[in-house]
């Protein structure tokens, strides 16, 4: 099983893998009472690193304050936490998950009475869209589901619960035969992926989506400053869906996609249907970045 390692990380001491198990009855379980994290680590000549760290660590305690978690570590501890489950695990390169979560106490919508638990795993994974994804671009389709509405589900928050909206769209776009889903928001504006951000770049200009809808993608924000270093004029836009199929190019980021050219939505062809210069321009310098060979952005990384 690809997410099998030897230790994960459980309320301050790293546990066999086997035994990192928790209870039916948590308040996770019934309702989706937690907040996570994704975050990659990626081998550089100086050993792994683990990319914009303080930044995903900063994001789960904002997530866990949306749910009113206070979490029992501090935000050091956490990442202590992660850099010694990496190195627990003996991997160069990877994905980490940590999940904060409402565990055993009582059931019923009130969580209040549940202990906050935090665990960290680590585990190799590899494109999340396939390596083919990221040479030739893949097929989305618009999702007939709306993103969760700003009154619904605070976007700022990486809500477990939050992802059956995720999952109802991913569901829908592979059912049609298509590799990925385009959310647009409940006022019908293009706002983002099922787990990723989303750009476009039109006569020489990149946009992507304003925040209010869609989470603050740690990726979605080295992007912008990539593409401003590069000389790219980069815009946030509300845009309708037509935008998208008129754009020269178009393509996800999130740390589990990288960055994924779209080269085919909803049977209309994107530029040329194929990976274009820009994303592929960007490509090469966010792998060059992640790897350590950008000295002008080690400020990212976080040596293990
Ligand atoms: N939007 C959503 C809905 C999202 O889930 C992610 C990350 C992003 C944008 C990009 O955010 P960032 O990773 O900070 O650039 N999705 C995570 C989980 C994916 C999963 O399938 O699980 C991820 O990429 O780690």
């Amino acid at each position: 099983m690809a997410l099998k390692t030897d230790w994960i990380w459980m309320d301050g001491q790293l546990v066999a893998w086997e035994d990192a198990t928790i209870h039916v009855l948590s308040h996770v379980v019934h309702y989706g009472t937690g907040v996570f994290e994704g975050i990659r680590f990626y081998q550089t000549d100086a050993g792994p690193a683990v990319f914009r760290l303080p930044e995903h660590v900063d994001r789960l305690f904002d997530s866990a304050k949306l749910l009113y978690m206070d979490v029992p570590f501090t935000r050091e501890d956490i990442s202590h936490a992660i850099v010694d489950t990496i190195r627990a695990n003996k991997l160069e390169s990877g994905y980490i998950r940590p999940v904060v979560y409402r565990g055993l106490g009582q059931l019923g919508v009130n969580p209040l009475n549940c202990p906050v638990n935090v665990f960290v795993a680590v585990w190799p994974w590899g494109a999340y869209l396939g390596e083919e994804a990221l040479n030739m671009g893949i097929r989305a389709k618009v999702s007939s589901w709306s993103r969760n509405y700003l009154n619904s589900l605070p976007a700022k928050g990486k809500i477990n619960g939050g992802y059956v909206n995720s999952i109802l769209a991913k569901l829908e776009a592979l059912q049609c035969g298509y590799e990925e889903a385009i959310f647009l928001d409940a006022d019908g504006y293009v706002a983002e992926g099922s787990g990723e951000n989303i750009f476009w770049a039109k006569d020489n200009v990149i946009y992507t989506t304003p925040l209010p809808t869609v989470l603050r993608g740690i990726t979605r924000a080295s992007i912008m400053e990539l593409a401003q270093d590069m000389g790219y004029k980069v815009v946030e836009k509300r845009a309708a869906r037509d935008e998208l199929y008129l754009a020269d190019e178009v393509w996800f980021c999130g740390t589990a996609a990288e960055i994924t050219p779209v080269r085919e939505i909803d049977g209309h062809t994107i530029g040329q249907g194929e990976r274009g210069p820009i994303a592929k321009a960007l490509q090469e310098k966010f792998f060059a970045a992640v790897q350590g060979k950008e000295p002008m952005y080690e400020k990212w990384l976080t040596r293990v």
